[in-house]
């Protein structure tokens, strides 16, 4: 009969130590009150949601991507951005848990911050910051899902709301990403993913719609806050040929399409933002390859009696090593001249 009680005991112990998770013990934990409700939505096929931008390039394809990707089902930031993150950006080997993005670190869901969290809780980030252009949660801009993620806080507030851009000193937790002066360098793991996050907000908020949100527009120079602009143009370009759509991405535009009924066309479609910009991607040489840029074999320059031969470049890319080769080219009246060719 005694052990038959104390096997009881040992049992229930038992039962509450597991109901208490170790790794959220001793944090502030905030719930976000409220009850959210996602709106029911039924998926349109791709080539349906693009058709009207069938043969347009550069400024009308942009009119027609914002017509497009205008009028999204907007959501409160608590506690629908909360549970929207949640499910979206949930760590696919861990479903109590979000992947924050800059440290790619795997975080609680209940380790959120609102306010009190520690410094390795996570909160949301705006990628495109609001400080620039939406600093109040009724425009729509500020709830917008494509442009935030979960970061971590301390990361988050080292980042600030500085420009994107390479170069840098490692930040001292977020070590692959970069802090210059006012300047911020995310890993390469997420540049690409910035880039289109970037892009889709200079395209979505065009200032002509009843987002409350004035027009964002991406620019090659540094931006100060109130400013509804950002940095730096020519970098988010760059990463956007280096580090190509990801799977990651795909499958989180299709959450945030869900939710908002709207897409990022530029995980959709990568080559718009090369007519929108006019902005050549470089030569892409992939791992394997014999790379050579044939074009470059014979470059005269129409300038003065100068003439540039140049044979051939190759490259070759084993399966560890990345290689960019850019080559550089001052022309006899100062102009600049480069090219470039990143593979790995
Ligand atoms: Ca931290
Ligand atoms: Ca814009």
């Amino acid at each position: 009969m005694l052990d038959i009680r104390k096997q009881a005991v040992a049992t229930i112990s038992a039962v509450l130590y597991i109901a208490i998770p170790p790794d959220i013990t001793g944090y502030e934990l905030c719930d976000p009150a409220g009850y959210c409700s996602k709106e029911d939505f039924k998926p349109i096929d791709i080539n349906d949601y693009y058709s009207s931008t069938t043969d347009l390039y550069s400024q009308a394809l942009k009119s027609e991507l914002t017509a497009i990707i205008q009028n999204h089902r907007s959501y409160s930031y608590t506690p629908c951005v909360w549970k929207a993150l949640e499910e979206i950006d949930q760590d696919p080997e861990n479903p109590n848990n979000v992947i924050a993005l800059y440290t790619q670190r795997s975080i609680p869901k209940l380790r959120r911050d609102c306010g009190n969290g520690d410094d390795d809780a996570w909160n949301r980030e705006h990628i495109w910051s609001k400080s620039h252009g939406f600093p109040n949660k009724n425009q729509d801009a500020y709830t917008d899902i494509h442009n935030l993620v979960p970061a971590d806080k301390s990361v988050n507030s080292d980042r600030s709301d500085f420009d994107f851009k390479v170069g840098g000193e490692p930040n001292s937790e977020c070590t692959k990403c970069k802090e210059g002066d006012d300047t911020w360098e995310p890993p390469d793991l997420s540049k690409g993913q910035i880039a289109r996050m970037m892009f889709y907000m200079d395209v979505r908020y065009e200032g002509n719609d009843n987002s409350n949100t004035p027009d964002l527009e991406l620019v090659d120079r540094s931006t100060v806050s109130k400013e509804p602009a950002f940095g730096y143009l020519s970098n988010l370009l760059e990463w956007h040929c280096q580090y190509p759509v990801s799977d990651v991405e795909r499958r989180r535009n299709d959450k945030v399409y869900s939710w908002q009924g709207n897409r990022n066309p530029f995980i959709d479609h990568p080559e718009f933002v090369n007519s929108i910009w006019d902005y050549e991607c470089p030569v892409r040489c992939d791992v394997g390859d014999d790379c050579t840029k044939s074009e470059l074999e014979v470059v005269q320059a129409d300038l003065k009696q100068l003439q540039i031969e140049m044979k051939e470049m190759q490259a070759h890319v084993n399966e560890t090593n990345a290689l960019f080769a850019k080559l550089s080219v001052l022309f006899a009246n100062d102009q600049p001249w480069s090219t470039r060719n990143r593979a790995d």
